[in-house]
């Protein structure tokens, strides 16, 4: 069980957790407890089902408000996810008395800043991640970019009951509250939705989420998997999609590179940051320190994981025929990235960031601090984008 578990902790380690699983097939039933959270009507209107919601009518339900474009945006669900790790302690401490009194003013007139900074709809984004999940990451790169204010949960990847109300067991999953809880599964699902959410001017997110099903079957080995209909595509009428998009193949090549993240991009991460044992140690490291772990948890996961995980990133490896030096196909799709960016342009989008751009950088940025990301910056022509996305999300939040 214990064994089990520490498989689980991985935030990288988002491929392991289904091939452990099937190693202990059993053991870990008990975790996936199904649940439900009570809304205003006192009705469940999260999805309880393993697939998305909406596909059936649910009691309670209140239409957001299409004028989610009309409200400022703050980072109170940013300060408060950190709130855990003694934000006030470090910046006391390191600034001392003065500069600490002037925190706690800011912090004072910040809070009466947000409360003016409630959304016309109501709606309440709480994103349930692992912060070093390369999934959650992209999440957060576009609620960011986007000035979306979120509540952030950091999940504990043992016992996983911060998300114990949801039958969908994975991270992330966007809760959006407008009186009553409407939840979003699968991060390429999460940012297609809440994309159409903020330029749609006629469709309520409980319409827009409906537009994503869950289809479900099996694969060749008898797996269950899980689809999402039309997940890189925007719920958009014409004149919306003339706003957006300069031409078709703008629109075309953002969804190709969205999948292209999600298909192979994503896959390069765990077979890099566990290269060898020293790297599987730092990366461990790294997703102990930032995860939500108790500290016996934490130590025993540090540990255990980055020595299942050096063995787990071989296998990976072979499964998504990786050259034998894993470094070589991350830095080709740097690369090819770069190249698909263009030279003359700043991001795939043009002067702005677009979604495929957010999706690689989301990705990408769970191995900062890492030997693979050093390694990355150095041997590909990627940074002065990199460096570009960094800024423009830096420049958004600095607005707030
Ligand atoms: N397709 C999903 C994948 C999400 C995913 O695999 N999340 C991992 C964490 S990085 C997870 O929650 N794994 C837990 C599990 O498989 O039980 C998405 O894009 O959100």
């Amino acid at each position: 069980m214990a064994a089990r578990r520490v498989h689980e902790l991985g935030a990288l380690s988002w491929r392991l957790a289904g091939q452990w699983r099937a190693g202990v097939a059993g053991l870990g039933s008990g975790l996936a407890a199904r649940g439900a959270v009570k809304s205003c009507s006192g009705y469940v209107c999260v999805q309880s089902q393993r697939s998305l919601p909406f596909t059936s009518p649910h009691t309670g339900l209140i239409p957001l408000s299409a004028g989610w474009r009309g409200y400022r945006t703050g980072w109170r669900g940013q300060e408060e996810g950190m709130r855990g790790w003694g934000v006030m302690v470090a910046v006391g401490g390191a600034l001392g008395v003065l500069h600490s009194m002037n925190y706690v003013l800011g912090e004072e007139q910040k809070t009466e800043e947000e409360e003016t900074q409630v959304p016309v709809g109501g709606v309440q984004l709480t994103l349930y991640q692992y912060k070093t999940c390369p999934f959650c990451s992209k999440v957060r790169a576009f609620l960011d970019y986007h000035q979306l204010p979120h509540e952030i949960v950091e999940v504990n990847p043992v016992m996983r009951k911060e998300i114990k109300f949801s039958s969908y067991r994975k991270v992330p999953i966007l809760l959006a509250n407008a009186g009553c809880p409407i939840q979003l599964n699968d991060s390429s699902v999460i940012i297609s939705a809440m994309k159409t959410f903020v330029i749609s001017k006629q469709k309520s997110l409980e319409e827009i989420v409906s537009y994503y099903p869950a289809l479900k079957s099996t694969d060749e080995k008898g797996k269950a998997v899980t689809e999402y209909q039309n997940r890189y595509w925007l719920m958009l009428d014409e004149q919306e999609t003339k706003q957006l998009y300069a031409s078709k193949e703008a629109q075309m090549e953002e969804m190709k590179w969205r999948r292209w993240v999600d298909n192979w991009l994503v896959h390069l991460i765990s077979p890099n940051v566990y290269r060898t044992p020293g790297e599987a140690l730092a990366s461990f490291d790294y997703i102990v320190r930032e995860g939500n772990f108790g500290s016996v948890e934490g130590l025993f996961a540090k540990y255990v994981g980055a020595a299942a995980m050096f063995f787990i990133g071989k296998r990976l490896k072979k499964r998504h025929n990786l050259q034998d030096d894993v470094r070589q196909d991350l830095y080709k799709a740097a690369d090819t990235w770069v190249k698909a960016v263009g030279k003359g342009k700043k991001f795939l989008g043009g002067s702005e960031p677009n979604l495929a751009d957010l999706a690689v950088y989301g990705v990408l940025r769970v191995m900062e601090g890492l030997k693979a990301f050093d390694d990355m910056m150095a041997n590909t022509k990627i940074k002065p984008w990199y460096q570009r996305m960094t800024n423009a999300i830096q420049e958004k939040a600095a607005l707030h």
